[in-house]
């Protein structure tokens, strides 16, 4: 391996890292684990029926689509975020809502 062969594998190494750091979204994933979570524990505990758990669960499907979509370009864009963060905020309020209205599996 000569000097130029390194200096562009380094260049290649530092590209693909800036492409993954651009589709990065781990705010989204915490979010959205935390929520999957929530999910379950409002199960257990009956605050959340059947039903209320198996529309949240899609609400969750919705908001991995849109992740997966503003991904599949290559690029998660500032506008992209705002998208993802909304449909992840409408999908908290709603579990909270579900967990504390007068429907329980009980
Ligand atoms: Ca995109
Ligand atoms: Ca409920």
């Amino acid at each position: 391996m000569n000097i130029k062969t390194v200096l562009i594998a380094g260049a290649l190494a530092a590209l693909s890292v800036g492409a993954v750091a651009q589709t990065a979204t781990p705010g989204a994933n915490q979010r959205q684990s935390n929520q999957e979570k929530r999910i379950e524990a409002g199960e257990k505990s009956g605050a959340l029926n059947a039903t209320e758990a198996n529309r949240l669960e899609k609400q969750q499907k919705i908001a991995d689509n849109v992740e997966a979509k503003a991904k599949a370009d290559g690029v998660v864009t500032k506008g992209e975020r705002v998208k993802m963060h909304k449909v992840e905020k409408k999908t908290s309020k709603d579990i909270y809502k579900q967990k504390h209205d007068a429907n329980t599996a009980n």
